[in-house]
């Protein structure tokens, strides 16, 4: 076995890699972009090396010297996860003339399976079942044009060097045929240098299931059952599962047969996945191979129990496979969430930015009795190299995690999903859970009528009208406000040990203006002896803190009790609470009067009152929009906040004082700039 090996990715592909490694006692290093030099992988691995510009061009893409890190070091063997070089036929040619291990396939199947209509050859000679259609180097338009109308439409043309659904064209009718062929073609020079192309029949609602395959160098190769991922938006991948639903024992036997014959036929050595296209009627065709580990493997390491990181380093190392084929079998149900930092409603554009607080569910292992199951499946499991306070930049993928569960079976697999997607809390970045928390509870994805199709298909159900904050989210955020102000106001962190006298004895009230993307919520306060009453368009409740850890507030709002976490960000108040995520910005418009008033250059009075609270000390360095004092006007509270970060030159009044109206109340120093009173 290697004592040591390079790890040619980052992010989560690199930890796992790493966590691996580390149980098996083989040291490991990092290769990092200038982007990533604070990253997770970097810490979680023995060495690491700075390999280029955050470019991955410039950096993970660099084969040449990511081997001469690695002979550097003294790596034996390079792993390079998915993407970037992990299908790279001259990468894994140059890792063997330089003597390291490439951990995965030979050069050889790599470049088998790169050209679709090379590897279609291959396929039909091994007996593995193709879609009808053809796939030969006769590009004349007539003829092609024959062979549509022979397969019948509507037909599919594809680019033979494209993926990932890049230089595809649907075909309706036949006299629609030349001209999609032309475009065909042109996208495919324009993309992949080749503009060649075979024409499939095409099936209107596939599935995608695909097969995990692995062979050693002795000659064997077993299957380690299916992966059903036709969850996906545009060639994304987004929910993935094991087995497939609806599965029988013959059709998974015949798959993974077809799959071993296809790798068989590329002598192929490793992890790959044979990927299928699925009638809804069960017949399957092979459609590609990918040679790497994917992105989804976990789901098949969580009903098989094994470790395939574990399988590929000991298949590199030329160790035999540790099992065979009658010694595998599926213990329950996996499924995958890929969670992402990209807006949904926003066509699922990435959001790039930091991760300013994340709170992710627990982690949990257990053994679970009986014969079958003999390993100890995790429940719930998250693949992530991002963590809190770290960036999600744009130079690479912008996934933030992956988060995978384990159930006796699909509905318990499913149910701890929806557990673990309600208590992942992300702010900072814009993320996919809400629309993965509708997406699994939605009626096709609970009922398995899966196909690739479904995310487009149920598109109303999956984007839904944004509906009104719900009282509790309302007065969580408030309460977070108030607690907060309070124990500035204290100079202490206990709630309770509001010793400051500031409370009058007559009710004091305020407004609280919150709103979210689609409404707003004019609240009104008024202070009590024991908490507060909020009230919104004539309702009123009463509010009381039942506790306080952190910021995790546990509230009664009249007669109910309310518990949830308020994360908050600049102005905005993130509230998670019952499993949803509600970002509220709160506008309070005296905290605005002061801001508007500092924009001119002075902290003044907007009305008259009396200043009953200063909560900073002349001197004092504070962000923008942090409480600077409080004055009461017409029973109302005024917050003054600091227009910007900056320092507290000097304080002009104390508490009790009265207060004209546009007297300034503070001279402030904006950072970074002159003197502004
Ligand atoms: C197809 C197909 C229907 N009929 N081929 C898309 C990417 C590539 N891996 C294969 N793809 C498809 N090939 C025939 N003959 C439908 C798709 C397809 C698809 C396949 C798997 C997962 C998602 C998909 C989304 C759209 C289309």
């Amino acid at each position: 076995m290697f004592t040591k090996i390079l790890i040619a990715n980052r992010g989560e592909i690199a930890c796992r890699v790493a966590a691996t490694a580390r149980r098996m006692g083989i040291k490991t290093v990092a290769v990092y972009s200038e982007a990533d030099a604070m990253a997770k992988h970097v810490a979680v691995c023995d060495e690491a090396v700075l390999i280029g510009p955050p470019a991955a061009k410039e950096s993970y893409l660099r084969g040449d010297k990511i081997i001469e890190v690695a002979l550097a070091t003294g790596a034996q063997a390079i792993h390079p996860g998915y993407g970037f070089l992990s299908e790279n036929e001259g990468f894994a040619k140059a890792c063997a003339t330089a003597g390291l291990v490439f951990i995965g396939p030979p050069a050889s199947a790599i470049r088998a399976m790169g050209s679709k209509s090379a590897a279609k050859s291959l396929m039909e000679t091994a007996e593995v079942p193709l879609v009808p259609g053809y796939h030969g180097d006769n590009q004349d338009a007539d003829f092609l044009q024959i062979q549509a109308d022979r397969i019948a439409y509507p037909v599919l043309l594809k680019a033979s060097a494209g993926g990932g659904g890049k230089g595809m064209r649907i075909v309706e009718r036949s006299v629609d045929f030349k001209a999609a062929l032309a475009s065909c073609k042109r996208e495919a020079i324009n993309s992949f240098g080749d503009d060649k192309v075979l024409v499939e029949k095409y099936l209107t609602r596939p599935r995608h299931i695909e097969i995990q395959v692995f062979a050693d160098t002795h000659g064997d190769c077993v299957y380690l059952f299916e992966r059903d991922c036709s969850v996906q938006r545009r060639h994304q991948k987004v929910l993935e599962e094991a087995p497939a639903p609806g599965m029988s024992l013959e059709r998974r036997a015949a798959m993974g047969e077809a799959a071993v014959a296809a790798a068989k036929a590329v002598g192929y050595v490793g992890a790959g996945t044979v990927e299928f296209i699925a009638n809804q009627d069960g017949s399957f065709y092979f459609m590609e191979m990918n040679t790497r580990l994917q992105v989804e493997h976990p789901v098949t390491e969580m009903i098989t129990g094994l470790d395939l990181v574990e399988w590929q380093l000991r298949v590199a190392a030329g160790q035999r496979l540790p099992l065979q084929q009658s010694q595998l079998s599926i213990n329950g149900h996996a499924i995958e969430a890929r969670i992402y930092a990209e807006n949904p409603e926003k066509g699922f554009l990435p959001s790039i930015g930091t991760v300013r607080h994340m709170h992710t569910p627990q982690a949990v292992t257990f053994r679970v009795g009986g014969d079958a199951a003999a390993h100890a499946p995790a429940a719930v499991r998250i693949d992530s190299g991002v963590r809190q306070g770290d960036a999600i930049s744009p130079f690479y993928d912008p996934m933030i995690a992956k988060l995978i569960v384990w159930g006796r079976n699909r509905d318990q697999a499913l149910a701890r999903m929806a557990q673990a997607l309600s208590e992942y809390q992300i702010v900072g970045l814009a993320s996919n859970i809400a629309f993965l928390q509708r997406l699994i509870a939605s009626a096709p994805f609970a009922g398995a009528d899966l196909d690739t199709g479904l995310i487009e298909r149920h598109h109303d159900v999956l984007f839904p009208a944004s509906g009104k904050a719900a009282l509790p989210v309302l007065a969580l955020a408030a309460a977070s406000l108030l607690c907060s102000e309070r124990q500035q106001r204290a100079g202490a962190s206990d709630p309770w040990a509001d010793a400051s006298g500031w409370r009058l004895n007559s009710v004091l009230r305020r407004s609280l203006d919150f709103a979210d993307e689609a409404n707003a919520y004019p609240l009104t306060i008024a202070y009590l002896e024991d908490g507060w009453t909020i009230e919104l368009g004539g309702m009123t409740a009463k509010i009381c803190m039942a506790g306080q850890d952190g910021s995790h507030l546990t509230l009664k709002l009249g007669d109910q009790t309310v518990h949830g976490n308020v994360v908050r960000d600049g102005e905005t108040f993130h509230v998670f609470t019952a499993g949803s995520h509600t970002a509220l910005l709160c506008t309070d418009p005296l905290a605005h009067a002061g801001e508007t008033e500092a924009e001119g250059g002075r902290l003044t009075a907007p009305m008259p009152g009396k200043i009953v609270a200063v909560l900073v000390s002349a001197g004092d360095a504070v962000e923008k929009g942090a409480p600077l004092l409080i004055m009461e006007a017409m029973k109302m509270e005024h917050t003054i906040a600091a227009p910007n970060h900056g320092v507290v030159e000097e304080l002009l009044y104390a508490v009790g004082d009265q207060v004209a109206e546009g007297a300034q109340l503070l001279s402030f120093k904006l950072s970074g700039e002159t003197k502004q009173t």
